[in-house]
């Protein structure tokens, strides 16, 4: 992986997110310099738990916690600068020294409280509508990158020129506010106590939204970085870098159930056009996978398992594995471990290894469901097709395995792991094709086997 000096490492979640990302970039960081965010925003929730401590991240690289390692947030991201400084003054709270260690691409577009009005405005539209919601986080991460992608959006680099900010914030609340009065019905809608300082009369103010701008240009000044050419820098001088991956494949704009996806590039490929490298420096992906699967928000899901009754499989996962969004607290759905989606995210990403996380919440199932494939339209398949609309025509082809009664919680190597759990893990190998790297057995920074 990133042992060796120079090497660099990609972590991307194979899944729907919430794979357990935080935790290895954490035990990664061990052996990195520097470590990057190159998509999403704090719509990400990344939990480290060291020495029994938690510490959940949205926006700050997970490799913090390492004293002396730097972190970039690339321009892949869009970023907050109100939740950034909240996160700041979390950790700060909690002794983690942040501002000497965080650089900030002045090219990253902003997240500015209209993003968020727009975002929860168009999902009660869908609502209304009576179409399925697709389930955001409500953080104003879509609308940011519809403005990345038009042209119009404030960058961090525009907050160094407070007359040239204005400007372009008028223009861009002008256009806003249109569309939320005429055409989402903004007056009706109930927005958190957050967005509340904002609006007037169902139309977002330039005033508050300026002056909370202005004050933050001042905090971000000394983070504000060229972050590709910090990144380069470092690699030529030896550094080992770990590219820090949000959401999962199947939640990439491009590659996953489109339209029920974030509004980003998940994908490893994407590591370097958000962090500004070139695609050589990326050298070993690896591919996170919980050894069963989960979905937070709408769009399809194949092995999705009834989790909401007791003493169903899909309920042990959900209470044992406390699936639980780490950004909004919504209950993540549950199911079987999907092979054929897995064998689509190792070919997008070009995964050099898998880490299977959670293994230890299986720990008493009798049996497990694995999927290898798929019936689709009177068609067997085995790989997931592209797009929502085919993906829930799916139905899963199952194969059952035995499960263990013992507890997996914990254990560091994998000779000591139930026999039936090795077994599970060789076929999850020979299914998809992908070498396994790491089997987690806790969500405590030690509770990590190595298998290369
Ligand atoms: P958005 O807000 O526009 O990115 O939402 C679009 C879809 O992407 C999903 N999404 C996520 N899925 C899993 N985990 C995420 N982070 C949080 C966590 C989620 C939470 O770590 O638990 O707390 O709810 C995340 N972020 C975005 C989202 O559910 C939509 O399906
Ligand atoms: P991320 O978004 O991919 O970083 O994952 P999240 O932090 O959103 O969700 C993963 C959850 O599982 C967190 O609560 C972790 O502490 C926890 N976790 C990670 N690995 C393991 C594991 O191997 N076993 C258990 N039981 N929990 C884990
Ligand atoms: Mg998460």
């Amino acid at each position: 992986m990133n042992s060796v000096k120079g090497r660099n490492c990609v972590v991307v979640g194979a899944q729907w997110g919430d794979e357990g990302k935080g935790k290895l970039v954490d035990w990664l960081t061990e052996s990195a310099q520097g470590v990057v965010r190159f998509q999403g925003g704090h719509n990400a929730g990344h939990t480290l738990v060291i020495n029994g401590v938690k510490t959940a991240l949205h926006l700050i690289p997970s490799g913090i916690m390492h004293p002396g390692v730097i972190c970039y947030i690339g321009n892949g991201v869009v970023l907050s600068a109100t939740k950034l400084f909240e996160e700041i003054e979390g950790l700060e709270r909690a002794g983690v020294d942040v501002r000497n260690r965080l650089r900030v691409s002045e090219a990253c577009p902003l997240i500015l409280p209209f993003h968020a009005v727009l975002d929860v405005a168009r999902e009660a539209a869908l609502e209304r509508r009576g179409v399925e919601k697709i389930g955001t986080t409500g953080r104003g991460i879509g609308p940011a990158y519809e403005d990345k992608v038009a042209r119009r959006a404030l960058r961090v680099q525009d907050l160094k020129s407070p007359q040239q900010f204005a400007a372009k914030l008028r223009a861009l609340l002008a256009l806003h506010n249109h569309v939320l009065v005429h055409f989402l019905g903004s007056r009706d809608l109930a927005f958190s106590d957050a967005l509340a300082p904002y609006l007037r009369e169902g139309e977002v103010q330039f005033e508050p939204v300026y002056e909370e701008a202005m004050r933050h240009a001042e905090l971000l000044k000394p983070m504000m970085a060229d972050v590709s050419r910090e990144l380069n820098d470092a690699s030529s001088a030896g550094a080992n870098l770990l590219f820090e991956g949000a959401q999962g494949t199947l939640l990439d704009v491009d590659h996953g159930t489109y339209p029920y996806v974030t509004s980003s590039n998940c994908v490893a490929g994407n590591a370097a056009a958000g962090a500004g490298v070139g695609p050589g420096m990326l050298h070993y992906i690896l591919g996170i996978t919980k050894a069963y699967c989960t979905r937070v928000g709408g769009g399809p899901f194949p092995t999705e398992l009834d989790w909401e009754v007791p003493g169903t499989p899909g309920h042990h996962m959900s209470t044992v594995g406390a699936e639980k969004g780490v950004t909004t607290g919504r209950s993540r759905r549950c199911g079987w471990f999907d092979a054929a989606l897995l064998k689509r995210s190792a070919q997008v990403n070009g995964l050099s290894g898998l880490c299977i996380t959670k293994l230890d919440v299986l720990d008493g199932l009798e049996e497990l469901g694995l999927c290898i494939g798929y019936e689709l339209d009177g068609e067997r398949i085995d790989l997931l097709p592209l797009g929502a609309d085919d993906i829930a025509r799916c139905k899963p082809v199952y194969e059952f395995m035995p499960g263990w009664s013992q507890t997996t919680f914990g254990v560091t190597r994998y000779e000591e792991l139930p026999l039936n759990a090795r077994n599970y893990l060789q076929r999850i190998e020979q299914v998809t094709g992908v070498p396994i790297a790491m089997v987690s057995t806790g969500p405590d920074r030690v509770q990590t086997i190595v298998l290369q």
